[in-house]
């Protein structure tokens, strides 16, 4: 791959903004020696960093070499070749925080040799020196945007290299596979080596088996890492903006009696289980003014084709109402378009005007959670049922290893239908490279995962996502 570049790169990496302290970051073949430049030691004296063990700070100042004026008082972290982040010569410097002092450092460095680095850039070099694998270096991206414990763990198993564990292994499997394929097309002699069919189909099922195992993960990894999305639907005044502020535990949206408060959406993100769950709130179906009621009903429909999981409300105290069978209408048709639902019939301490036949006669769903909003009644249920439902049907993987993106999910579906297509090849007795060319196939789709079958343009997709300096 022509992508390793032998410059020096540097960048500030931590977030702007004032802080105690900022660190800049620096690695490359030049990194010691620009270093070198403008490091002193805490009485001003230059001192050889070459010269320094590895992985060890040291206290001093950067000056600036051409006037020698002190720009700050610094740490300097030497990590030598290969034993650093990038596996390069690395250099770490804990200036002061402040942005202004941090430009002046950067600024330097650049003067001194170094170039900018780009997002990501620092990881792509620990890939392209071959110290951490692609799914690695996507673990890193989920690390740093991990919002709930789930997330991280899944990302620290990856980050660990499980899944690239796993996929080296089905790989040398499909190595000794092919080679002794290899072996029966080079010397066809029938005599001196026959390949058992049935046993090469079954170790081909079963690696069909731990790739559809793999592929399984997909859904909770989706879950955990991106978190669901949760719109709230009812007619107005049902206890939307109630029920979000319960299950915030906070009033961040307004509630009044009048219909039509909530105008347009709120959205907030709260955690159950590990799990993290955007709520929406949304405005009523009838708002009393036409024209926003036809926008908002616009919205709530645009959001309810993003959401995974939608909390239906009723409000029991109400005759049942041309609103309310709008809604069901929504929700019958959201099921058909496999999304999870959940019923809830509020206000429960109140006198019960909605008869249960008329309300679930049309509703493709028969259960429901009562609650009473106002009287905190039913909201564990609730909380409950939301973890319940989104888990339902879905495989959660027992060795933690999850597939954790759409490339990598990808990767795997073709290496899937390769292999089925080498088993249905040797159902129908077809020539030995032919099915030499359909495994090797799935070997290389395996390998686009951990990164070894990849082209750049995947990379540098893969590494832009990163933020500078990481
Ligand atoms: N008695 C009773 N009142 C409730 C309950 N839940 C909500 N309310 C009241 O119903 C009224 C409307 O509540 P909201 O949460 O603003 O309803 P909404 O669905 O967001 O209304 P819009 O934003 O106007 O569509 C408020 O006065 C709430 O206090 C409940 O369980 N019982
Ligand atoms: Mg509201």
């Amino acid at each position: 791959m022509r992508l390793l570049e032998k410059d020096t790169i540097v960048a500030i990496s931590t977030p702007p903004g004032e802080s105690g302290i900022g660190i800049i970051r620096m690695s490359g073949n030049k990194a010691i020696e620009i270093a070198q430049k403008v490091f002193r030691d805490k009485n001003l004296k230059e001192r050889k960093i070459v010269d320094y063990s590895t992985h060890t700070a040291h206290y001093g100042f950067i000056i600036d070499p051409e006037n020698k004026k002190i720009i700050d008082e610094i740490i300097l972290i030497l990590m030598k070749k290969p034993y650093s982040y990038t596996r390069e010569d690395m250099i770490e410097f804990n200036c002061h925080g402040g942005i202004l002092i941090l430009k002046k450092v950067i600024e330097l460095l650049l003067k001194c040799g170094a170039r900018l680095a780009n997002p990501g850039e620092f990881t792509k070099r620990a890939f392209l020196n071959g110290r951490i694998d692609l799914s690695q270096a996507e673990a890193i991206i989920d690390l740093i945007q991990a919002k709930t414990e789930r997330s991280l763990q899944s990302s620290l198993t990856q980050l660990e290299g499980r899944l690239k564990e796993k996929i080296t292994k089905l790989k040398e499997i499909l190595i000794e596979i092919l080679a002794e394929i290899e072996a029966n097309i080079d010397f066809p002699d029938q005599d001196i080596r026959e390949l058992n069919v049935d046993k090469l189909s079954r170790r081909i099922k079963n690696i069909l088996e731990e790739v559809n195992s793999l592929l399984n993960t997909f859904t909770y990894g989706k879950i955990i890492r991106e978190g669901i999305n949760v719109v709230i639907i009812g007619k107005t005044n049902v206890g939307k903006s109630s029920l979000f502020n319960a299950l915030l535990k906070e009033n961040r949206a307004i509630v009044t009696p009048l219909p039509g408060t909530t105008r347009d959406a709120l959205e907030e993100l709260i955690t159950l289980q590990g799990i993290a769950f955007r709520i929406i709130d949304t405005a009523g179906i009838k708002n009393p003014e036409n024209q926003i009621e036809e926008i908002s009903l616009r919205k709530m429909k645009s959001l309810l084709d993003k959401a995974d999981l939608i909390l239906a409300m009723f409000d029991i105290s109400a005759q049942f109402s041309q609103e309310d069978e709008e809604i069901i209408q929504e929700i019958n048709k959201a099921i058909e378009k496999n999304k999870k639902v959940l019923i809830i019939e509020n206000k429960i301490d109140l006198e019960r005007k909605m008869e249960k036949e008329r309300l679930f006669s049309d509703l493709k769903i028969k259960e429901s959670i009562r609650t009473s909003v106002k009287e905190r009644l039913g909201i564990n249920k609730l909380e409950k049922e939301m973890v319940k439902i989104v888990f339902k049907g879905i495989i959660t993987p027992h060795n933690g290893i999850t597939i954790n993106n759409i490339r990598q999910k990808e990767a795997l579906q073709k290496a899937k239908k390769a292999l089925e297509f080498s088993l249905r090849g040797i159902k129908k007795n077809i020539p030995y490279d032919l099915l030499y060319i359909d495994l090797r196939e799935a070997l290389d789709f395996l390998g686009e995962i951990t990164g070894e079958q990849i082209n750049e343009e995947i990379v540098e997709n893969i590494f832009s996502r990163f933020c500078i300096g990481k």
